[in-house]
């Protein structure tokens, strides 16, 4: 059997993954998104379960504002140690000042609000790894331009050894993303360097102490798609692990383009590679350093396990509902910063759906306004959502929105004006700001909001009966890239509400589907 990669379409960069026996756990950044660092198990590495997030409760971690796609976690690192599940992060503040890298732990990912409150680390930059030795607790990070190893106290995060600088990589910019790992009595340090665009790679070095001195592997980039005609670009960012049958294997991201020159509009997505490592040898990644698109599966599959699974906890399948008729929200919803006020009401009640509740902020302010969003996961897709909305001030507004960030949207809406309701038709890209308008007399009942998305353009449709659809506009998908609107975030299909405060909007279900 053959799996395509990515394994986690849409948004799921920075990947780093632990095994327990059996039973694999990976993570994510998540960036402004709330909650953040998105936990995931799989017993069969194709297939993932979401489990919830490591950041799920406000007063764990305040989120960063002002800098969208470039603040909140970025890049954690998943391990195991004698029991426990550590994931060390860095929340990064505004202008790329980091608020400080911390470590969350639990004794079980499966439990509801399973994560600790964060312990917070005095070491610098970015990118933290632990490697557990023993007693040892060494991390690693990135700081100016170099990769630093140090001891802390798991404990206390208080350092046992302060800082050393052990290596610069191979002279790429942006060396970063390090993990140690020890096999055949020599430790391997692993990092990227290139940056996460098109020039992203791999490198690695060993020395028999853990200080160093580190000695590149000759063959260094020992992943890279740079300058290949790949389909998968920017690979890199990679963690290795060895399975429960001793083979090794590759998590790495990488982007998928939609247009030339290249760019991406999913965001940087989650890759599995075969890992080559022979006794005393340098590991091989890919294909001879290459990353394609298709591999063969592991050799292992649990298909007990995966009956077992709820659907609607298996991760990216192409095809998602939700009538919000569950208490807790769907693991794969998230806020922008922190959970808006919101009520989901089941299936009995007069009103069933969710509520969504204004928190007096626009769509184009970056304070984050009150929006549910669902990750784009595929180029070829379709999302539906049915909306109630009684506005009663001018300029309340809801509806259905495909989002990069604050300044880079395009959506389809029910917009109080000052003597009409209308439907509107919004695009963002940057300053520029275009909008349609269309007078419109909205069922009591409802209105559908359809939103198709193509490699080429987002198409918005309504229909005020739920069977006919009437276009309402278009726009072009290579303006709503992470190459246009930067940073490092993917695109979001958002439910919103935005407005005077009390204004609320009533949204019956969301439905999602990959269509190609
Ligand atoms: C992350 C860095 C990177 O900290 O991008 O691809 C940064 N790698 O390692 C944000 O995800």
């Amino acid at each position: 059997m053959k799996y395509k990669n990515p394994i986690l379409p849409g948004m799921h960069p920075d990947p780093s993954v632990c095994r327990v026996g059996e039973d694999y756990f990976l993570v994510n950044s998540s960036f402004e998104y709330f909650p953040g660092i998105p936990v995931f198990h799989s017993r069969d590495l194709l297939h993932w379960e979401q489990l919830g997030h490591c950041i799920e409760r406000t007063e764990q971690l305040t989120l960063r504002k002002g800098f969208p796609g470039a603040t909140g976690t970025y890049a954690p690192t998943i391990r195991y140690h004698e029991g426990t599940f550590y994931v060390v992060c860095t929340n990064v503040a505004y202008g790329g000042e980091t608020d400080g890298n911390f470590f969350v732990w639990t004794k079980d990912p499966f439990q509801k609000n399973a994560w600790s409150d964060p312990v917070r680390l005095e070491t610098p930059g970015i990118d933290p790894s632990f490697y557990f030795e023993g007693e040892h607790a060494y991390y690693t990070g990135a700081a100016e331009s170099k990769i630093f190893l140090c001891e802390i106290d798991i404990k206390t995060g208080k350092y046992k050894k302060e800082p050393v600088f052990i290596w610069n990589g191979t002279g790429g910019n942006d060396p970063e993303g390090p993990h140690l790992y020890k096999k055949d009595n020599w430790y391997y340090l692993m990092i990227s360097e290139g940056g996460t665009e098109l020039g992203h790679m791999v490198t690695i070095a060993r020395s028999h102490n853990i200080y160093g001195p580190y000695e590149p592997d000759e063959k260094n980039p020992i992943l890279t798609n740079r300058s290949t005609a790949a389909e998968i670009k920017a690979a890199g960012h990679a963690d290795i692990f060895e399975d429960h049958l001793g083979n090794y294997h590759a998590v790495c991201l990488g982007t998928r383009s939609i247009s030339y020159p290249f760019k991406h509009n999913l965001g940087r997505e989650t890759m599995l590679l075969p890992v080559l490592w022979e006794k005393g040898a340098f590991p091989v990644l890919g294909t001879e350093g290459r990353l394609e698109t298709e591999y063969d599966a592991p050799s292992f599959s649990d298909s007990e396990w995966l009956e077992g699974v709820p659907k609607q906890l298996l991760a990216c399948t192409g095809k998602f509902y939700d009538d919000f008729s569950s208490e807790d929200l769907n693991p794969c919803w998230n806020f922008i910063y922190e959970p808006a006020d919101f009520t989901c009401q089941a299936k009995k009640e007069e009103h069933a759906g969710l509520l969504l509740k204004s928190n007096g902020h626009k769509l184009c302010e970056d304070q984050g306004t009150a929006f549910l969003g669902h990750r784009q996961e595929h180029h070829e897709f379709e999302a539906e959502t049915k909306v109630s909305f009684s506005p009663m001030n001018t300029g309340d507004e809801t509806g259905l929105t495909i989002y990069l960030n604050h300044r880079h949207h395009y959506e389809i809406a029910i917009q109080k004006t000052e003597n009409k309701t209308v439907l509107l038709f919004r695009r963002q890209i940057g300053t520029l700001v275009s909008e349609i308008q269309k007078k419109c007399v909205i069922p009591e009942d409802g209105i559908t909001l359809k939103l198709s998305g193509t490699k080429e353009k987002y198409s918005f449709s309504y229909s005020m009966d739920g069977i006919n659809f009437q276009l309402l506009g278009e726009g072009e998908a290579a303006y709503l890239t992470t190459e246009v609107g930067g940073m490092f975030t993917g695109n979001y299909i958002g439910l919103y509400t935005a407005g005077k405060e009390e204004c609320t909007s009533l949204f019956h279900y969301f439905k999602y589907s990959q269509t190609l």
